[in-house]
């Protein structure tokens, strides 16, 4: 498949293709750089399961705004096999675009990177969805299918209906889960894909709703009042016309057993989030200055942090200092081991690009695609303005 991405910002941009599973040329890291005027048309091959993707800018440094401004989009990478799910997309399959947004008194984005937005990223008092506050949306009186994406520079959402009803889960970032996996709370993080699905056959209306980000304690508040109140995402008002989908299937597809042996290197990862003139003290090390970085250093386009070989697996842990950072991984999946010495829970079970690191998470990653020292893949925290700062690591892959 042909792209062509032709750049009208009066700014360098790039396009990365987030979840995409294609070589390092074709990724649109920062080293992909589209000069203002320009166009670029990669290739690309698309090989891998059904799943839910997006795209979005990464020009290294101006990433946080130029997504803040409204450059995200869905990708949906269709298999041709439904599983007799809801597919109708619009009717029954909808995408649904999660962000956190402020406003100026005129109506423009006001997008403020100051010196907490960089410490703990850009968070908004408005929720929006593809786009616009609190849409209603008509759905069939039976099983319809979210395609839930958080793109947003930093909130983790806490999802619920306010009626309590059930998300089931079928698909994570990187395809379906072995079968539905049924909650009544879903905590969605930045740049984390959930397939679910939710029953109106009731045919009552029903309110999707975030609740203050846990992750954050008490500066979790969405709203401006401060309060640990919910607030409205969207609404679902159920028609009385037929449904297609009636039935939840109790299975869907498999994925590999995550076999921990099969990994041939083991490596640590420690994001660090420091205000300027704090010293880190970590365990038997001598004091370092806090950064925003990775391991200790800031992101440098020059140097290459790790070298992967193609068709091997590894083993990666994650471990989160200051508060917790979604760190996502480029042209590679990955399985959770455990969090914090713990199973992951079963909707965090399947294929992944990106997971919340709350203190430890320990991940096996498959290296399937190649990446050049000209072309690297990036590693990184999903906190925008993070990312921005240098919590960026790059990786070869052959
Ligand atoms: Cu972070």
């Amino acid at each position: 498949m042909e792209m062509i991405v032709e750049n009208a910002l009066d700014a360098p941009t790039t396009v990365h293709w987030h979840g995409l599973l294609v070589p390092g040329e074709a990724d649109g890291g920062p080293q992909g750089r589209i000069a203002p005027g320009s166009t670029w048309r990669p290739t690309l091959l698309i090989d891998q399961p059904a799943a839910t993707l997006w795209y979005h800018p990464h020009p290294h440094h101006d990433t946080a705004r130029q997504i803040y401004m409204g450059l995200a989009g869905l990708i949906i990478v269709d298999d041709g096999n439904d599983l007799g799910l809801p597919h109708d997309f619009g009717v029954d399959d909808l995408p649904i675009i999660i962000q956190d947004r402020a406003f100026g008194t005129d109506g423009s984005l006001d997008y403020d990177a100051d010196e907490l937005g960089v410490v703990y990223g850009v968070r908004g008092d408005t929720v929006i969805v593809n786009g616009a506050i609190a849409p209603a949306v008509r759905v069939p009186a039976g099983f319809v299918r979210l395609r839930l994406l958080n793109a947003a520079n930093a909130q983790n959402f806490e999802l619920r209906f306010r009626d309590g009803r059930t998300f089931h889960i079928i698909a994570s970032d990187g395809g379906y889960l072995q079968q539905p996996v049924p909650m009544s709370e879903l905590r969605i993080s930045p740049a984390e894909r959930f397939e679910v699905l939710v029953d109106f056959s009731d045919g009552k209306g029903a309110v999707l709703e975030t609740g203050p980000d846990r992750a954050m304690g008490i500066f979790g508040a969405i709203s401006d009042s401060g309060t640990n109140d919910y607030v409205p995402v969207m609404r679902f008002e159920p028609m009385a016309a037929a449904a297609v989908v009636r039935r939840l299937p109790s299975r869907l597809i498999e994925p590999e057993a995550a076999n921990p042996e099969s990994a041939v290197q083991r490596r640590q990862f420690v994001l660090n989030n420091g205000v300027c003139g704090q010293k880190m003290r970590m365990s038997g090390q001598p004091d370092i200055p806090a950064i925003v970085g990775i391991n200790g250093r800031t992101h440098d386009p020059s140097r290459i942090d790790v070298e992967t070989k193609l068709g091997t697996t590894e083993i990666w842990e994650i471990t989160s200092v200051g508060m917790p950072h979604p760190f996502h991984v480029h042209g590679a999946m990955f399985r959770i081991l455990s969090l914090d010495d713990k199973r992951p829970p079963d909707h965090l079970a399947g294929w992944k690009d990106v997971v919340l690191v709350e203190g430890e998470a320990k991940l096996l990653v498959k290296f399937t695609k190649p990446a050049t020292r000209e072309h690297p893949f990036m590693y990184h925290c999903h906190v925008l303005e993070h990312e921005d700062a240098g919590m960026m690591g790059q990786y070869t892959c052959a």
